[in-house]
């Protein structure tokens, strides 16, 4: 007999919904996190500026129309601080807290063939059995530290985005060096800059982000939505991506299909919109390279428009596929390079050989600064799930049984590891869609599955090999119809080095939505049931 029902490791959005889904259903659970408070991403990634790319009114759940209704979000795009306090909110109003063990790190997971329990272990040397296991590690968790030569000789504070320090740091008189040029060094390069004496960005790649036009929430739009919660909700789920009903209607068309005239009218009404609907504007700029070059050579005009020096300008002006690296949403990031105390230094051009006690040594110089911000992103999707020693059916790791690439049934489930889910796992929409949409979904179908699983007697759940595989099979065809795979990004796992490149999430969330109600439908069509 188990300790408890089930375990669930962090107390991010996944987290928090979980355990309240669990104790709804009369389950027992607990529930262990690494910081001390709720959160996940939004607990670590308290850098300046740090917000999110979803617009506020449908970043949250909707799974209770009280907590919809009585929750004030006050800008189009929320801030850290604000989703934080929206998390805590959420524990608070649930009672979860005291589900909830902070400051510990589940280290192992070992099945236990013989009586199919979880043993989990932890950091602070809790040793609990779980008949099930479901990981809400989050997708975006784990930091990526870049492996430089001589990083820890540096005399001056260093700082990564996704673990930023809770007390903040004071960037006033100081010179700052930001290595990377992602979405998080894009929403914070431009505060940084407001405050610090002198500013060096080290860019690897550059990037394309659009204006957030971030503004207060207008009353009568909030009040109109709020009338309409559950419908608005609803249509969300309707879309590619999980979110953006109510953003501008698009072409519909080709790129090619369209009048030049017609182009230019669609991306201004789209740059003027703002946000990541800017690239929903024709059907085909994801798929065809032609397509997705004028749209990219739109946004390489507005840089050369914003950017006054002409040679910064073009090193800011990205060459890969628009799109193919999460597009950034930005308040003001390209005009900061007009500061005169800000710079930009091509690290493609002059890698950085090292850091000095000092500073930053690229291949040209050494950039002697008071602190450096790491905004290098994260070992993404895998990261996190592959930092904890997790063993399934005859000891194998799931190190081993992703050494390939991860490989997951509907993202949710791994064949080898029974009784074992993973919210938002690779192989499933997560990081392409409204995280909140896809958390929240995969939640209510691990809560049915369980509910199932005790009203039939079922011991054990496990993916099937041959339904793995044609899922894995299934993901990969998608995106090799895409251009997604033709970049380095952190879909691929291309920013790690040594990472397998595989595309990790699945492009398309209404048919996977139903794909999964279907897989519940036919008895779990696809897992393989043991009965007691
Ligand atoms: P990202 O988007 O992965 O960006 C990381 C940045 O750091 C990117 O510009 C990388 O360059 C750069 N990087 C990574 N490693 C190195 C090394 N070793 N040297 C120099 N530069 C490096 O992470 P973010 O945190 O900005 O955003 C992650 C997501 O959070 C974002 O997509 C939103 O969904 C929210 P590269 O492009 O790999 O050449």
């Amino acid at each position: 007999m188990a300790d408890v029902d089930v375990v669930v490791v962090g107390a991010g959005f996944a987290g928090l919904y979980m355990l309240h889904k669990l104790r709804q259903l009369g389950f027992s659970a607990r529930v262990f996190e690494v910081g001390d408070g709720v959160g996940g991403t939004w607990y670590w990634n308290r850098y300046p500026g740090a917000r999110c790319d979803t617009e506020s009114m449908e970043y949250s759940y909707g799974f209770d129309d009280d907590l919809q209704q009585e929750w004030h979000w006050t800008e189009r795009y929320a801030t850290q601080p604000e989703i934080e306090r929206y998390a805590n909110h959420v524990a608070d109003r649930y009672g979860l807290r005291d589900g909830i063990t902070f400051n510990t790190r589940v280290t192992a997971a070992t099945f236990d063939e013989a009586d199919h329990t979880w043993r989990v272990q932890t950091d602070t040397g809790e040793d609990v059995t779980a008949t099930y296991v479901v990981f809400a590690t989050g997708c975006l968790s784990s930091a990526n530290m870049p492996d430089i030569e001589g990083i820890d000789t540096f005399e001056g504070l260093e700082v990564h985005t996704g673990r930023y320090p809770k007390e903040g740091v004071d960037y006033s008189g100081k010179r700052v060096a930001v290595i990377g040029t992602g979405s998080s060094a894009i929403q914070s390069i431009p505060i940084i800059a407001e405050q610090c004496a002198d500013l060096t960005v080290f860019q690897r790649t550059a990037n394309y982000a659009v204006p957030a036009w971030n503004q207060p929430l207008a009353p009568d739009d909030v009040a109109d939505i709020k009338e309409h919660y559950g419908e608005f909700r609803a249509a969300n789920r309707t879309m590619a991506a999980g979110f953006g009903s109510r953003l501008p209607e698009g072409t519909g068309k080709a790129v090619a299909e369209c009048t030049p005239d017609e182009i230019r009218a669609e991306l201004d009404k789209r740059w003027a919109y703002g946000g990541l609907g800017f690239l929903g504007g024709f059907i085909d700029v994801l798929l065809t390279p032609s397509a997705n070059e004028v749209v990219a050579d739109y946004v390489r005009q507005k840089i050369r428009e914003t950017v006054k020096d002409p040679k910064v300008a073009e090193l800011l002006s990205p060459e890969q596929v628009i799109g193919c690296k999460r597009l950034c949403v930005d308040t003001g990031y390209y005009a900061t390079f007009n500061n005169e105390h800000v710079h930009l230094v091509d690290i493609k051009e002059t890698p950085i050989e090292r850091i000095t006690p000092a500073g930053v040594l690229t291949s040209e110089r050494e950039y002697a600064v008071d602190i450096i911000v790491f905004a290098t992103g994260f070992d993404a999707m895998t990261g996190a799930l592959l930092s904890i020693d997790i063993k399934g059916r005859d000891g194998v790791s799931l190190q081993d049984a992703w050494h390939a690439g991860p490989r997951t049934y509907l993202g949710l489930g791994v064949k080898g590891f029974p009784n074992m889910f993973t919210i938002t796992g690779p192989g499933s929409p997560s990081v392409l869609t409204n995280m909140m949409v896809s958390i929240q979904q995969h939640v209510d179908w691990i809560g049915d599955c369980l509910t199932y699983l005790r009203d039939h007697h079922v011991t054990t759940i496990e993916a099937e090999q041959e339904a793995q595989d044609a899922w894995v099979d299934y993901v990969n065809t998608i995106a090799a119809f895409t251009l997604f795979p033709t970049c380095n990004s952190w879909y691929l796992g291309a920013n790690v080095p040594g990472k397998t490149r595989v595309f990790m999430p699945l492009l398309g969330y209404p048919p996977y939505e139903e794909k999964c109600n279907d897989v519940a439908a036919k008895n779990y069509e696809g897992f393989a049931l043991t009965p007691a």
